[in-house]
């Protein structure tokens, strides 16, 4: 079975991917952990990748996409758990088409439901966290990439509620609960 995680930025997509690939055997493929290696390769794609992450946009489909492609063509038995991808129409469209030359299909997409203050605190929260810690902190866990973030998940990511609503995917869970409660109700969405 392959699932998608969908949700704006700090809803969990990424905690509850791992969870899913601990408990259940998938593939986890994370477009923010792919394009944050891709950053780090100090090619002139890489630096594109960061300057757009950083200022809290979207990178370009074709470079999103063709990381994806990459990593499907291989397949996966215990299936893909898709975290952060698609997120936009164009993104969408392309997943099908994918899955279908590899002949394989979509399950649930799942969306993880939570409002924006609480994003927005559970982000900046992971930063003061991480400096704490004396670990990394992401260049986009700021306030104000935050709020861009917001706004190129309503702009260009939430159309996809509606298209994947129509196409009968679509389930919804309360992403406010705790990481095992939304754990819980994921399990049973796949149940
Ligand atoms: P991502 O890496 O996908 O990150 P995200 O959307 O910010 O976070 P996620 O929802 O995974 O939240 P997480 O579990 O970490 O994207 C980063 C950037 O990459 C994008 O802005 C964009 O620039 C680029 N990008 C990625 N994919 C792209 C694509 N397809 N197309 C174009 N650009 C793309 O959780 C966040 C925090 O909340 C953590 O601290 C966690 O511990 C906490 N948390 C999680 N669940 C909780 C719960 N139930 N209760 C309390 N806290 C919780």
């Amino acid at each position: 079975m392959n699932i998608i995680l969908l949700g704006p930025p700090g809803a969990g997509k990424g905690t509850q991917a791992q969870r899913l690939v601990e408990e259940r055997g998938m593939v986890q493929l994370s477009t923010g952990d792919m394009l944050r290696e891709a950053r780090t390769s100090g090619t002139e794609m890489g630096n594109k990748v960061a300057a757009i992450m950083d200022a809290g946009q979207l990178v370009t489909d074709e470079i999103v996409i063709g990381l994806i492609e990459e990593k499907i063509q291989h397949g996966s038995a215990g299936g893909f758990i898709f975290d952060g991808f698609p997120r936009t129409l164009g993104q969408a469209d392309a997943l099908n088409e994918l899955l279908s030359r590899n002949g394989a299909e979509l399950g649930a997409v799942i969306l993880l439901e939570v409002d924006d203050d609480t994003l927005v605190k559970r982000i900046v929260n992971r930063a003061a966290e991480a400096a704490a810690a004396g670990k990394p902190v992401r260049a986009d866990d700021n306030e104000e990439s935050v709020k861009i973030r917001l706004m190129e998940y309503y702009k260009k990511t939430s159309p996809l509620i509606g298209y994947y609503y129509a196409k009968g995917n679509l389930k919804t869970v309360d992403g406010l609960q705790s990481m095992d409660q939304v754990a819980a109700d994921i399990e049973k969405v796949l149940a």
